[in-house]
């Protein structure tokens, strides 16, 4: 294990994801775990901001949706070459996120069942783990300090399970959601489930530090907090398709009301926002919100 430092490189070009990539490749024996995914994710930041409190080491590897396309997935991802392109031994019809053909090999989706990501790997890539909420967890348990983000003991942990668990049922109505809103199939009927989704969730968030409670669980952050502030900046990426919302006559299910409804929850959100483990992540993610930054091509869910 090697003290907390994190590679989240957010790649511009199929030139630099290169260049990247061979720099990540040159330190991969300090690695804890691999994450492979499009980036930016709000997902895999569950990941790099536990790492940050708990001192593992964690190697991102990815590029925009639009270039994933055209990466090989895999353990040891990366842009595709000619003779990977040629040989047609890898496409794979995409499922969820992505139209047409991705490039998975029989090792990625022997290690990842599901075939999707973020991806996470154990060092030598014997290992796939799936899902950002256990991806997650995995960082916590290799954490090398003693950092109680998996709680203090079985109950802690299993409270902290708790919110995890409902987050996923949160998290898929807002996966339908955001994807409907990309590629611009949403209806009445798909907003109004992610309203409700999100308003249950916000509830028992609001619940959770009610009456005057600092965390979610026990005194200090837990992966309950982290996984709150990630799924709500996931959801929070709706504010860029204002144009397809309006024509629905809808406000984002964030914005509408959600300060005064959930004033514990939303509070809990903007100051994690600004902790030190969450700003590298949140930061340049808040700010280019504030800047109004629109019609996002890259974002996949
Ligand atoms: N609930 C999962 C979501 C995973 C997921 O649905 N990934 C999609 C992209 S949004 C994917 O990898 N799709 C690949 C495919 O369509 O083959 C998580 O949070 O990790």
């Amino acid at each position: 294990m090697t003290s907390t430092a994190l590679a989240t490189i957010t790649f511009g070009g199929a030139e630099r994801a290169m260049i990247a990539w061979r720099e990540l490749t040159e330190r991969a024996d300090m690695v804890d775990l691999r994450i492979f995914s499009y980036l930016p994710n709000p997902r895999i930041w569950k990941a790099t901001i536990a790492a940050r409190l708990c001192g593992v080491e964690v190697e991102i590897r990815g590029a925009p949706p639009k270039e994933l396309a055209d990466w090989l997935w895999d353990f040891d991802a990366r842009p595709l070459s000619d003779a990977d392109r040629a040989s047609g031994a890898y496409a794979r019809q995409a499922r969820t996120g992505f139209a047409g053909k991705l490039h998975k090999t029989d090792a990625f989706l022997a290690a990842q069942p599901f075939g999707a990501v973020p991806a996470a790997f154990s060092p030598d890539g014997s290992v796939g783990i799936f899902e950002s909420n256990s991806i997650m967890r995995t960082v916590a348990r290799l954490g090398t300090q003693d950092s109680g983000l998996y709680g203090e003991n079985a109950y802690a942990t299993s409270r902290i399970d708790s919110f995890l668990d409902a987050s996923l049922v949160f998290a898929r109505d807002s996966q339908i959601y955001l994807l409907s809103l990309v590629d611009q199939t949403i209806t009445r009927d798909i907003y109004e489930r992610a309203a409700d989704a999100f308003a249950a969730y916000m509830t028992g968030i609001e619940n959770g530090l009610s009456p005057d409670r600092a965390f979610l669980v026990g005194d200090r952050i837990t992966l309950a907090d982290i996984c709150f502030v990630c799924e709500f900046a996931s959801l929070s990426r709706e504010r860029l398709h204002q144009a397809v919302l309006a024509s629905l006559a809808v406000e984002p299910v964030t914005a509408s009301g959600a300060q005064s409804q959930f004033p514990r929850a939303m509070a809990h959100f903007e100051k994690l926002s600004t902790h030190e483990a969450f700003a590298p992540d949140l930061g340049p993610f808040l700010a280019k919100q504030k800047a109004g930054e629109t019609a996002d091509d890259r974002q996949v869910s």
